[in-house]
């Protein structure tokens, strides 16, 4: 999203730049399964046509899905749903709409992947020119709400602002709408509680303030509706992961975020840990608008991604939370377009953090040029990465030169089950060849093309695991 013209006219733009941190245990916490395995999550946006489309599901079908495995071998999808679609009246709940996002979520299940539940917003909802809110939840107090392009340049048309401040209560006439955002949230939650395919929540995306910005709305209004948020949804659902995402119109381009640390209620059970995960999105300026990844703009773009890993590692420290990237992506048919998808796996790699790429919709930007046809990016973004770690993972990279997977984790109490490796066909045509210390048993799926390591507990040994192509 080009929001970078958006923040520069507000004057959030400073210097960006900070130097990278280099591999290594950065982050203590990780996503975690049910067995304790750190997840690496790897996958697509589905789908930006949800926004438009008349019962709010997107393009896919379910051979899509299995085709998405076939070409890309993701295991994750953050899966876009709208609030005007949970509750098309004040307080009436269409659940027929959430039955058609489970029947969706059981075509991932098939395929073995995790679904990330996001509550979609641009430009606060289609009242005042973009998506999310419903119509009875959008006083623009009778102001101007004109579509601009680009569709960003539309958050600061004077209805919109008067929307997000009556939403975040910056304005006082509605109390109401974030109660029933949160009570929208609850209703999801407690339909999808039991369902072991849904990871978690995503509880609103690329949040905006309205007249509040920076650090006043990321430790106020945002703080508060996303505390209020946790905590009605404890209420039905004690364990998936709920995601909180950042002021997006400086954080997607590398400047800090404000955001506090949050309180997980379900840590009141002893032993249970805190699932409140970080997830912000990434658009270098130039990348965003639709440029190159060459010369100054590549410059530039490089500086902007050293300042988001420093400041992404620093935000999500001080909340405790592990990260996942819930928005990256480029116009793909742009020169240099290959060397940024290499350039941003390699700081997913050295992160040790998962990502869904924006998006699965064909198109120019997609890895499908139209349904089921895949496009040149789709051999690029199609990559060998661990899907599940049993243990704590130190390091880990791939390097595409030399086809040549390096990973090291530890052993930890109470984590079960096997290292689960993706190897993608175009390198890894007959499986991989394992180089691994200690007692282990491998297996290789030839038909999922995933390599599983069960390896005998070594305490105090690092486990250092290299695999080539067979
Ligand atoms: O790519 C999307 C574009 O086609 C839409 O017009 C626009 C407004 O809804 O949203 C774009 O998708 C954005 C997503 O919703 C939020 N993050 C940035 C995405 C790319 O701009």
């Amino acid at each position: 999203m080009n929001l970078v013209v958006l923040a520069c006219a507000i004057g959030l733009l400073g210097a960006v730049g900070a130097k990278p941190s280099g591999h290594g245990a950065w982050q203590e916490r990780f996503i975690t399964d049910s067995q304790g395995r750190a997840l690496i999550l790897y996958g697509l946006n589905t789908s930006s046509s949800s926004k438009y489309s008349a019962d709010g599901m997107p393009w896919i079908k379910q051979a899509d899905v299995a085709a998405e495995y076939n070409t890309l071998g993701t295991d994750f999808v953050r899966y876009l749903i709208q609030w005007s679609d949970v509750e098309p009246e004040p307080g009436v709940y269409d659940d027929h709409y959430l039955a058609e996002v489970r029947q969706r979520i059981g075509w991932y299940q098939a395929q073995g992947y995790q679904v990330l539940l996001d509550m979609h917003q641009d430009v606060y909802g289609a009242a005042v020119g973009g998506n999310g809110a419903p119509g009875w939840a959008t006083d623009s107090g009778g102001l101007a709400a004109t579509v601009q392009s680009p569709w960003e340049m539309t958050y600061v048309q004077p209805g919109v602002t008067h929307a997000y401040d009556e939403f975040w209560g910056t304005r006082t006439d509605h109390p109401e709408y974030q109660q029933q955002y949160v009570a929208a949230w609850t209703h999801v939650a407690s339909y999808f509680a039991r369902n072991n395919t849904v990871l978690g929540y995503d509880l609103m995306n690329e949040p905006w303030g309205g007249s509040v910005q920076g650090p006043a709305f990321e430790t106020g209004p945002l703080a508060h509706l996303y505390q209020n948020a946790i905590d009605a949804i404890r209420t039905v659902d004690p364990n998936h992961w709920i995601f909180v995402e950042p002021e997006a119109a400086t954080t997607n381009y590398g400047l800090p975020s404000a955001l506090p640390k949050l309180d997980d209620p379900r840590t009141a059970t002893p032993g249970a840990e805190a699932r409140i995960g970080y997830a912000p999105h990434l658009y270098p300026a130039p990348i965003d608008s639709g440029g190159t990844y060459s010369g100054t703009d590549q410059y530039l773009t490089d500086r902007t991604l050293a300042s988001w890993q420093t400041q992404v590692q620093r935000t999500a420290a001080r909340m405790d939370a592990p990260v996942l990237m819930g928005e990256w992506g480029l116009d793909a048919t742009q020169d240099g377009a290959h060397l940024y998808v290499d350039h941003i796996q390699t700081l997913l790699d050295t992160m040790m953090i998962g990502s869904a790429y924006w998006s699965s919709d064909p198109g120019s930007w997609s890895p499908w040029k139209a349904p089921g046809k895949p496009s040149d990016i789709a051999d690029v973004l199609a990559t060998a990465y661990p899907r599940a770690i049993a243990g704590q993972p130190v390091d880990f990279s791939y390097d595409k030169s030399t086809l040549e997977l390096t990973m090291d984790w530890n052993d930890k109490a109470g984590v079960t089950g096997s290292t689960d490796v993706y190897l993608p066909p175009g390198d890894f045509p007959d499986g991989g060849d394992v180089q691994l210390n200690g007692d282990y048993k491998a297996k290789w799926d030839a038909s999922r093309h995933i390599l599983s390591l069960t390896v005998k507990a070594t305490p105090g040994v690092t486990h250092h695991l290299v695999i080539t192509p067979t």
